[in-house]
């Protein structure tokens, strides 16, 4: 039962109808032991509705579904007729834009001002028709061969089958998207399995499936937790899975994988340098790196978290950020004045304030924040103020693992090779930003750094044609981009004597 505040609650069908079951082959079906969990505010730390748990049962039916599908007309179905599934189903996201947006602000707790009303500003719709456009473009190669005679080769690119989506919390929308698309474009099926932390806009987005002819089974959603995506890495039913999420559970999956040897793709955490040299224009380099470890509260893989200062600048800078880090406007997701939003859950409130405190010890020094919200409503719920610790060294654990909270790592350097060995002094490999006026430098940056993502006077921007992920430990393989497809279909050589 939602505690939702009766505006709120009344616009949403999906909280009123209880969203407690799962998408199972087309059909909304509680868990096969009932079993519930409940879905908090982060704003308020009230419980919003229960989410039905799905266990080993139930993973079993869904990749069952998704395996008679996948053998099934889906099998089939043409490129185009894919085509025009994703068309509309970027028409319906866009079309319900505002409530999956809501819905991602009632529990994740993005700020619901963050961006621009209407259904223009409906990213992932655009990433949908993007894959729409790829769907018709996949295709095989004919290949000259060296056999002596008569033989005629080329290959053909098939789905590989079933794919077990599991996502994290931190973008709950995108993070379905960016799975659902690649799967729909390819001719796969999947079993998605969103973060226990903020299931709703993916429960959602089954409906906005169902809605738009998207056949039974091609599309499944089993809410849970860690165990849930436990049993899915594991499953002998599942063909690939797709992660996006920590390093750590990364690794358990890759583990979990080897039973059936399934494909894997992994986009996981980061540690990323941000570098600003003397030369950069501060008025573009301290909003865009504070928007680049900032935004989304800091719970953004990508986040430039590790921000290396030219040293004659590094005061001033340390101001500047310190400054603009006060004015970002902390407080309930819903108030459309809201620039930073709660922390997801207590969990990981609990954390990032013990990186706070571990700060201290270690010696950094706070300029801004650094310590929970406890004024008036904020006690309620999970809240962090943006915060930047000076007199950083590279050493210090704060500065060299991932927080994933509003907190901003300022350390000062003093030459170009110098800062390229620190920010590649990690054990991540997302990506990296770094501003200067210089475009030698600007290049030279770029090609060294060994992160999938480079940002040159800029930070955080994204495009569904434009590949994203990791090196080392932050990933294997790529999403968005046309190669993105490439880990959801197998290659099939073909020969033909045609004497
Ligand atoms: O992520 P998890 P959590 C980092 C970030 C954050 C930390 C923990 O540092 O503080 O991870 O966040 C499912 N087998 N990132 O715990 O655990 C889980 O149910 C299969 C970075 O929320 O990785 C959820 O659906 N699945 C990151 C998904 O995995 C398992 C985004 C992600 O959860 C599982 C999020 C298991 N053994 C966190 N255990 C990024 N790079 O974007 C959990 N899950």
């Amino acid at each position: 039962m939602s505690t939702l505040s009766p505006p709120e609650a009344a616009t949403i069908p999906l909280l009123k109808a209880g969203p407690g079951r799962l998408l199972i082959g087309g059909e909304w079906v509680h868990a096969a032991d009932g079993a519930t969990f409940p879905s908090i505010n982060p704003s308020t730390g009230e419980t919003l509705v229960e989410i039905a748990q799905g266990g080993a049962a139930d993973v079993d039916q869904a990749v069952a579904a998704a395996r008679a599908a996948f053998e099934g007309p889906w099998r089939n179905s043409t490129p185009d007729e894919r085509q025009r599934l994703l068309w509309a189903l970027a028409d319906a996201v866009a079309e319900n834009y505002e409530e999956l947006r809501l819905l991602e602000t009632l529990d994740m707790g993005t700020p619901i001002g963050r961006r621009r009303p209407g259904p223009s500003s409906a990213w992932e719709a655009s990433v949908l028709r993007h894959f729409a456009g790829m769907a018709v473009g996949i295709h095989g190669e004919t290949i000259p061969n060296s056999v002596p005679g008569s033989m005629f080769t080329y290959t053909l690119k098939e789905p590989v089958g079933v794919v077990a989506a599991i996502v994290p919390w931190n973008r709950p929308i995108s993070n379905a998207i960016w799975k659902i698309a690649p799967v729909l474009a390819t001719g796969c099926t999947m079993v998605l399995k969103p973060a226990e932390e903020a299931s709703l806009a993916a429960l959602r987005l089954g409906e906005l499936i169902n809605e738009v002819g998207i056949p039974p089974g091609v599309v499944n959603i089993v809410t849970g937790f860690g165990e849930t995506g436990a049993a899915l890495a594991a499953h002998r039913g599942v063909d690939k899975v797709a992660f996006t999420g920590s390093t750590v559970v990364g690794q358990h999956i890759v583990r979990a994988a080897a039973g059936n040897l399934k494909r894997v793709s992994l986009e996981l955490g980061g540690k990323s340098p941000d570098v600003v040299f003397a030369d950069a224009d501060l008025n573009k380099a301290v909003p865009g790196a504070a928007l680049g470890v900032f935004f989304n509260s800091g719970q953004i893989c990508c986040a430039g978290t590790r921000i290396y200062v030219e040293r004659p600048i590094y005061d001033e800078f340390v101001e500047r950020i310190s400054a603009q880090a006060a004015k970002l406007r902390v407080g309930n997701s819903l108030d459309p004045q809201t620039r930073i939003g709660p922390l997801v859950s207590a969990e990981q409130l609990e954390r990032v304030v013990g990186y706070l405190d571990l700060s201290r010890e270690e010696g950094a020094r706070t300029t801004v924040g650094g310590a929970r919200l406890t004024e008036g409503d904020l006690a309620r719920g999970y809240f962090v103020p943006p915060t930047v610790l000076a007199d950083v060294s590279d050493d210090m654990r704060v500065a060299r693992e991932e927080i994933f909270g509003p907190v901003a790592c300022v350390l000062p350097f003093d030459t170009a090779e110098e800062v390229v060995a620190r920010s590649n002094d990690t054990q991540f490999g997302l990506s990296g930003g770094v501003w200067t006026r210089d475009v030698g430098k600007a290049h030279r940056f770029a090609r060294d750094l060994q992160a999938g993502t480079v940002w040159v006077n800029s930070y955080n921007v994204m495009d569904p044609a434009v590949p994203f992920g990791g090196y080392k430990t932050s990933g294997w393989g790529r999403e968005m981009g046309q190669q993105s497809l490439d880990d959801y279909l197998n290659v099939k050589s073909v020969w033909i004597d045609t004497a």
